[in-house]
């Protein structure tokens, strides 16, 4: 265990082998700890939004899919990294959810989403698992990204 570890549910840019992932194995960022994969006890809107092709899980639990992802054990210097990488909380917020375990157990995590996202967002394709793709990429310029761009889906 880590000292002062925090339990994060990641779904998005942060999983293995997407864009964002190598800040969870960067030894100055602080450490992390692959957990195993899981999915979201609750139904969650995910979908890929703005001219930067973010993935975003929205804040309207019983709606969508269960979410896949990953469990990774933080510890503060890390999370910390991560609350700046998703401009926690003007960007994304995060909270608490079950999350599902490969060993079918349930246990809390910690999960960034939007609150405030616009309706139309609702109508956009519900997604299970982001992976990034050619067809639609992420963004080298996220870190451009401004929650005005996502009040306008933009
Ligand atoms: N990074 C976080 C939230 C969305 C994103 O791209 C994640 O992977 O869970």
């Amino acid at each position: 265990m880590l000292r002062m570890a925090s339990r994060v549910f990641v779904y998005g840019t942060l999983k293995r082998g997407e864009p964002n992932h190598h800040w969870l194995t960067k030894k100055e960022n602080g450490q992390a700890r692959f957990l195993g994969r899981g999915k979201t006890a609750a139904k969650f809107p995910l979908v890929v939004g703005t001219r930067y092709n973010i993935p975003f899980l929205l804040a309207r639990p019983g709606e969508g899919n269960h979410i896949e992802g990953e469990i990774y054990e933080v510890d503060v210097a890390m999370f910390g990294k991560l609350d700046q990488l998703e401009d926690y909380p003007q960007y994304y917020d995060r909270e608490e959810q079950a999350i599902l375990t490969e060993q079918n157990e349930n246990i809390q995590c910690w999960v960034y989403l939007i609150r405030n996202f616009p309706e139309k967002m609702m109508a956009k394709k519900l997604i299970a698992s982001y992976h990034n793709t050619p067809e639609q990429p992420y963004s080298e310029n996220y870190l451009n990204s401004s929650p005005e761009d996502l009040a306008t889906d933009e």
